[in-house]
């Protein structure tokens, strides 16, 4: 199959090629069959818009949804060649932060899977999330220019014009092919402008934020903490959802829409509040086109709906009016008329669009003109009706609903782990592909040595093939035969890799005073840190400041190591999760929407180590107690301390030696030796003095739980059959089961 392309290409064999030749062949061979799939003609719609979508490699991701992943791999294996040195070769787009861009990701690959038309709406960053680079233990951040080599992006014919306040500019649509697995390819539309200048790149990710012809689609998320970066970022919103919307009913009508109809053909996801000038962008396209503009909010009411992937009230958006007056004056009138339908309906100040300090509330206008709200995990969408949203809910409490977020399963086993994929092909049959419900009937396994031994050898050689990666790639040399526990996130004080590091201290400790582990420890942390995030790049100084303290200290290495991989992404991901045996999920409750990495590591076998945070909830109520350690303070206990505002954590540290000495430890001799005084100094009044996210209430239930997860570990049979029971219950989880309920629910596609 390689074979004619490579021929027609280059007019030579596969085995004479180089690797970029053959990337570029197989780049052509799976966009030629996936562009044979696009689906054609149907009814109604779904656009997903996103600023985010971290789609991470995607070439073997399409072999495997084509079908022809074993094929493709064998004709190179027979000319002397890997996909795996391809899969090297290919540059990861990280055009996305976190949770909500893999989400978006997971989304499109379920939506084609599933044959439903669904396409994404985003931006083409040229440099996506920064690279990070360790020096002197301290993160830098460095461009990612993932467009160099032959990407995925196919240039569409389709140009669309945005006026901004200033000046007017024309947009290129850039297009990424989304195979679903053995069906229907969508697109990912991302827009861009030919005028963007990557030269005016300086140190590190610097750039001239004055330029936005030169400088709209460099970044995402250029740094937030100044007023021009948070301009610029109003800037890529109004621009991404203008060619959005313009696309929409380009498209809608070419489908036979009259636009009073819009709703009967386009559904609109709003991802979180970053695209939700849609709403009023799509009322003035339809009020041009001569709709009146009561209508108009009708329609785009009925076409529209929200997602909400956060509860914290600094992540909510709120844009001064000046911004969007300055960006986009076109929709200021817009606003302004929804804000005042609002107050004459309510007289709730709460409730209101624009506040009394003229600043929008964008997720009050998805809210009010939207006709759906969705919390991406049970106790998320619970907590958003209840406290944080409840003034809207008591409004629309009609709007409000669940989607417990999902992953796909395409890449998060049969890609990542393809032993474990076969062990269950052979075990319970491929049914599990299509219906990840099917992976229930493993339980009929638990008392079966054979299935048990067989994951206990693959989580090995999983463990085996992360220790020589990190070999090589960061001379890092794993201790064999310990405990892998793993903490892989972006990093922020809620999600608390803090207080993973006290533990890290504590473990040093009492080593040091001779009290042994039973089995090596090896803790491994991934994490970037936003660049203006001072407290969070204090926290991944401390973790590097560990792993050098214990790497140096002949006694203690040989039984506990501190890793901090160094910038983490979505490929480092796959090859991290199917090694874990203990998933840290240890947010301060309440605070985590959902999570999704807890739903990874379970399909691949680890054992949950967490707080009652979002999915965590589900995650346990599914494996029940015995496959799970669930410690600390619930939701409820912790909003109510919120509420009291009487928390002090040093009342924490006075009663409790051991947490003293380990918060002390962080500014000890020993650490300011190797560290940066500022940073470390900083950090630990952070954490006496404020301690916003809590740790130190939930330190001693942390530890016990660890220990007991530990020493739980040592029955290796009662251990394979925790890994084998959340294997078995992860189905749920499945990003297919997500979108089938959105579309249900929400969408109402086909
Ligand atoms: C907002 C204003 C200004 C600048 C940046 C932002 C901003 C950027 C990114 C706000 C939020 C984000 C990303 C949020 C995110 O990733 N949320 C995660 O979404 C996942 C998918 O639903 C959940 O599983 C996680 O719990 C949630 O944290």
């Amino acid at each position: 199959m390689l074979e004619r392309i490579v021929l027609e290409c280059y007019g030579r064999k596969v085995s004479e090629c180089s690797e970029a030749e053959l990337y570029h062949a197989l780049l052509t061979l799976v966009q030629r069959k996936a562009q044979g799939k696009e689906s054609k003609g149907k009814k109604k719609k779904l656009y997903y818009i996103s600023a985010e979508f971290l789609i991470g490699k995607l070439l073997s991701n399409n072999l495997i949804n084509l079908g022809i992943y074993e094929e493709v791999k064998e004709e190179l294996e027979k000319a002397g060649k890997s996909l795996a040195a391809l899969e090297e070769y290919e540059p990861e787009p990280s055009l996305g932060n976190g949770g909500l861009g893999r989400l978006a990701a997971c989304f499109l690959d379920s939506i084609a899977t599933l044959g439903l038309p669904g396409d994404g709406v985003g931006l083409n960053y040229h440099y996506g999330l920064f690279r990070q680079e360790f020096r002197k233990r301290i993160q830098y951040e460095q461009p990612n220019p993932w467009m160099e080599k032959d990407s995925w992006l196919l240039k569409s014919e389709r140009r669309f014009q945005v006026s901004f306040g200033r000046f007017d500019v024309e947009a290129t649509m850039y297009d990424i092919l989304v195979t679903g697995y053995d069906n229907i390819t969508n697109r990912l539309h991302l827009f861009d402008l030919d005028s963007v200048d990557e030269s005016i790149v300086g140190k590190g990710i610097d750039f001239d934020k004055n330029d936005i012809k030169k400088n709209l689609t460099l970044f995402l998320y250029p740094d937030d903490s100044d007023d021009k970066g948070r301009l610029l970022r109003v800037y890529q919103q109004y621009f991404m959802v203008s060619c959005g919307a313009q696309l929409i009913l380009a498209e809608a009508k070419e489908r036979g829409s009259n636009l009073h109809d819009l709703a009967d053909y386009v559904a609109v996801q709003i991802n979180d509040t970053h695209p939700s000038m849609v709403i009023p962008e799509l009322i003035r396209l339809l009020t041009d086109e001569g709709i009146s503009f009561e209508e108009a909010v009708q329609i785009v009411t009925n076409t529209c709906a929200y997602t909400n992937h956060t509860i914290l009230a600094e992540a909510l958006e709120k844009w001064p009016l000046a911004f969007i007056k300055e960006v986009a004056p076109a929709i200021v009138p817009i606003i302004k008329k929804l804000d005042e339908i609002v107050k004459e309906r309510y007289t709730d100040e709460k409730v209101a669009i624009i506040d009394k300090d003229d600043r929008v509330h964008m997720a009050h206008m998805d809210i009010h003109f939207g006709h759906s709200v969705n919390g991406v995990a049970h106790l998320h969408t619970e907590i958003l009706k209840n406290s944080e949203l409840n003034d809207f809910y008591q409004l629309y409490p009609e709007k409000f609903n669940n989607k417990t977020n999902g992953i796909t399963f395409r890449r998060w086993l049969l890609h990542c782990n393809p032993a474990l994929t076969q062990l269950l092909e052979e075990t319970i049959g491929d049914g599990f592909k299509k219906d990840a419900g099917e992976l229930e009937k493993l339980t009929a396994y638990k008392e079966d040595e054979k299935v048990l031994n067989r994951l206990v050898a693959i989580k090995k050689e999983n463990k085996e093939k992360l220790a020589s990666y990190l070999e090589e790639t960061q001379g890092i040399r794993l201790l064999p035969e310990a405990i892998y526990d793993i903490q892989i996130k972006r990093l922020h004080e809620y999600k608390r890799q803090q207080l993973n590091a006290l533990y890290a201290i504590h473990k040093y400790r009492e080593i040091k005073s001779g009290k042994i582990p039973k089995r090596p420890i090896v803790m491994i942390f991934g994490a970037k840190a936003a660049p203006a995030y001072t407290i969070a790049k204090d926290i991944i100084h401390l973790i590097l400041c560990l792993q050098r303290l214990i790497e140096k200290d002949r006694e203690v290495r040989k039984y506990l190591q501190v890793v901090m991989v160094e910038n983490y992404n979505v490929t480092k991901a796959e090859k991290l999760i199917p090694a874990c045996d203990i998933s840290e999920q240890i947010s301060l409750a309440s605070k985590e929407a959902s999570g999704t990495g807890n739903m990874k590591f379970m399909l691949n076998g680890a054992v949950t180590l967490g707080t009652e945070d979002g999915a965590n909830v589900e995650i346990h109520e599914l494996v029940g107690d015995d496959n799970i350690y669930v410690f600390g303070e619930d939701s409820d206990t912790v909003i109510a301390r919120y509420e009291r505002g009487d928390y002090c954590s040093k009342d924490y540290y006075e009663k409790n030696p051991d947490l003293k000495e380990a918060v002390d430890f962080i500014v000890s001799k020993k650490m300011l030796r190797i560290g940066n005084k500022e940073m470390l100094t900083r950090l630990y009044n952070e954490l006496l003095n404020k301690d916003w996210f809590m740790t130190f209430p939930d330190y001693p239930a942390y530890v016990e739980a660890k220990e007991r997860a530990y020493a739980d570990y040592e029955d290796t049979k009662a251990w394979a059959q925790k890994m084998l029971v959340n294997i078995a219950k992860a189905g749920f989880f499945s990003s297919d089961r997500t979108i089938e309920q959105y579309n249900h629910d929400i969408w109402h596609l086909s």
